[in-house]
């Protein structure tokens, strides 16, 4: 077992003052939330430690009223099973299935509305939304193998949408479409020889709860094939929510921008955008737009709308709306007291939010039935009234405008200048302009020849324990001199950006290989930047579907495994059970995956085992837990060389 605690010594002692590392101007603005609000993340989470050790190796059990149970892994003489009898490694392996349940569902509810959006635009019945990108309709109708031949643009939509409610809900046994559609077919052969191929995905779901319930499933290994199909259905989620989204409202291409709260602006009506769900933010933009006059008659010079988290990378990646704020730095957007209205839709809103708006004059607005949060006004959502909702929240950010303390204003100087937009199609558009008929060359010669040395993903959260450590800034500035081609999502894409590694101009200022500098010059200057961003911003969360496709398309080009290619994935800050869904997700793809803080695994010798090494020869992928950002690297980069080494390639 991995000493957690040792791991956990090692992030206390890195900070150099209470803030940590953290820059001057998020200082300044804690500091005026701590005198505003009486509140900061870094006081409450004080307030928690030290946390508890059994939760964090993943061995206490609730499940049921004899209960709860905890069991002593240090063998000092405490219990060594649950009052039932369930050992260690099964209160693991259940609590880790429950985690990954939580993580999917958030991903395929979400996929869901989106899906009931465009069954509802293809029979007719919604004139609010529209098919944008046909092109990606007809594409995705082929992945999924339906025929478009002399169908029109409705009858394939409706044909989509019908196999993607089909896989929620389906009642024969066949596998899900959509996982087939998506997935490299090395991987998929493994899932099926593994039988962990979803069906039915609710039920896979209830399955999932029902069976890590007390008095059933004590077997680790049952369970822990159990969590790697909940990965496929995470993977569903995340693909079916991304790729069904670019049809409705457009496939993302190269953008600009600019990052960090400083894109808040005094003289505007500023509404901060969070959540998850581009159908509430894409109507909030359209209604901005549309009452921009009536902004400008309060005085305000219009209506500036700023993004926070996923939200925020679903509007910059399709429109180039400033990522203003990360999920931890969601409150600190409150504090400048310039925010007028901040609306939310679902996941990673912090309830936190509605004590520190309620210090200013800020509106919180909640919008769906399930999300509510005290202290904020509801405004319910749904697709049928999204222009009535938006256009309300929209006036009730320029009312609010009005009621703004001067006194209580600070917003920060200096907007960090960023590209983004890189989806896969926006990708193979560049690489097109090199090699016009086989846009994947470009990229796979430089990877063979060792300009670009290996994929590293960076996903997931911002977590204020790794945060105070600049973990991320840190494993990339490693991973960069090691000519590793970083690619990111979530709210590491906020980090990334508000770091500057998504300014092609900052790049003199960072130490990076030769070869992964000369191979984005190249590119950058097809498309007329100096340079590509030494990072790419992929999109939200959901959009990890599209590194898996980018994964698939690779793979399958060249025939090898996607276990075998030189990629690793890595979430160095993760917060929510869907960080833990993504990253099981991954791993079923035959990817290795790090973590930071660690997996609350390490109390299961048996699953750690599986996680850490069994894995290996089962989908290819392999926990990795380290908590030192530059070792973490390291280890990456380590990874990344013996893959190189298998595959014969310059090490
Ligand atoms: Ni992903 Fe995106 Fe951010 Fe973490 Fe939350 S917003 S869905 S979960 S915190 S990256
Ligand atoms: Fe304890 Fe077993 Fe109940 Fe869990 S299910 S709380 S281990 S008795």
């Amino acid at each position: 077992m991995v000493d957690i605690f040792l791991e956990k010594e090692k992030l206390i002692d890195e900070k150099s003052h209470d803030y940590g590392l953290l820059d001057e101007v998020s200082v300044k603005l804690i500091k005026k939330e701590e005198k505003e609000a009486h509140t900061t993340v870094f006081q409450r989470l004080a307030k928690q430690e030290p946390q508890c050790g059994f939760g964090e190796l993943g061995v206490c059990c609730r499940m049921c009223y004899m209960g709860p149970c905890r069991i002593d892994v240090f063998n000092t003489g405490g219990p060594q099973t649950g009052v039932c009898g369930a050992t260690a490694d099964t209160i693991v392996a259940r609590n880790l299935l429950r985690e990954t349940v939580g993580g999917a569902s958030s991903h395929v509810e979400h996929a869901q509305e989106i899906a009931e959006i465009l069954r509802d635009v293809a029979e007719g019945k919604l004139d609010n939304y529209k098919i944008t990108d046909k092109e990606k309709l007809i594409a995705i109708a082929k992945n999924l193998g339906i025929v478009t031949e002399n169908k029109d643009v409705r009858q394939i939509a409706l044909e989509v949408v019908e196999v993607s409610l089909n896989d929620l809900y389906k009642l024969d046994k066949t596998p899900s479409r959509w996982i087939k559609g998506y997935s490299p077919k090395s991987s998929y052969s493994k899932w099926e020889k593994l039988g962990i191929v979803p069906t039915n995905i609710w039920q896979t779901i209830t399955n999932a709860m029902h069976r890590t319930s007390m008095g059933n499933d004590a077997d680790p290994v049952n369970i822990m094939l159990a969590d790697l199909r909940m990965g496929l259905v995470d993977g569903f989620g995340l693909t079916m929510a991304t790729e069904l989204s670019d049809v409705l409202f457009g496939t993302p291409n190269l953008v600009h921008s600019y990052a960090n709260l400083a894109t808040i602006k005094e003289e505007y009506v500023n509404i901060a955008v969070h959540g998850h769900n581009p159908a509430l933010s894409e109507k909030v933009l359209e209604w901005a737009d549309k009452l921009n006059d009536q902004a400008k008659a309060v005085g305000a010079k219009g209506i500036n709308i700023i993004g926070v988290c996923c939200t925020g990378n679903e509007v910059l990646m399709r429109h180039g709306i400033p990522l203003a704020a990360n999920e931890m730095q969601a409150e600190l957007a409150l504090i400048t007291g310039a925010v007028d209205a901040m609306v939310v839709d679902f996941q990673c809103i912090w309830p936190i939010l509605g004590q520190v708006a309620s210090c200013y004059h800020t509106k919180l607005i909640t919008t769906v039935p399930y999300v509510k949060i005290p202290g904020a006004t509801h405004i319910e959502f749904s697709p049928e009234k999204a222009d009535e909702v938006a256009k309300k929240i929209v006036e009730m950010g320029i009312e609010a405008y009005q009621n703004r303390n001067p006194t209580r204003i600070f917003i920060p100087d200096h907007p960090e200048e960023i590209y983004a937009g890189f989806s896969v199609e926006a990708i193979l558009n560049i690489l097109k302009k090199v090699s016009p008929e086989d846009p994947l060359k470009p990229l796979i010669d430089n990877i063979i020849n060792g300009n670009i040395y290996g994929i590293v993903a960076i996903v997931g959260c911002p977590n204020p324990k790794t945060r105070k450590i600049l973990f991320t800034e840190r494993m990339v500035k490693e991973l960069i001199k090691h000519n590793i081609l970083v690619v990111v999502t979530g709210c590491i894409a906020h980090i990334t950006a508000q770091a500057g590694f998504m300014n092609p101009k900052k790049i003199k200022e960072f130490e990076v290989g030769e070869g992964l500098k000369a191979v984005l010059k190249a590119l950058g200057q097809q498309i007329g930047l100096e340079s590509l961003p030494l990072v790419l911003h992929m999109g939200s969360c959901v959009d990890n579907s599209r590194i898996g496709v980018l994964l698939k398309a690779i793979s399958e080009k060249l025939n090898i495994d996607v276990s075998a290619l030189p990629v690793v994935g890595s979430a160095p800050e993760l917060i929510t059970e869907k960080a833990v869904s993504i990253g099981t997700w991954v791993l079923d793809l035959g990817v290795p995956v790090h973590v930071c803080p660690p997996l609350r695994v390490q109390g299961g010798p048996q699953v750690t085992n599986i996680l850490t090494k069994d894995l290996k020869n089962l989908t290819g992928g392999e926990l990795y837990i380290e908590c030192n950002p530059e070792k973490a690297a390291k280890g990456i980069v380590e990874r990344i060389k013996n893959k190189r080494v298998a595959l014969g390639l310059k090490a």
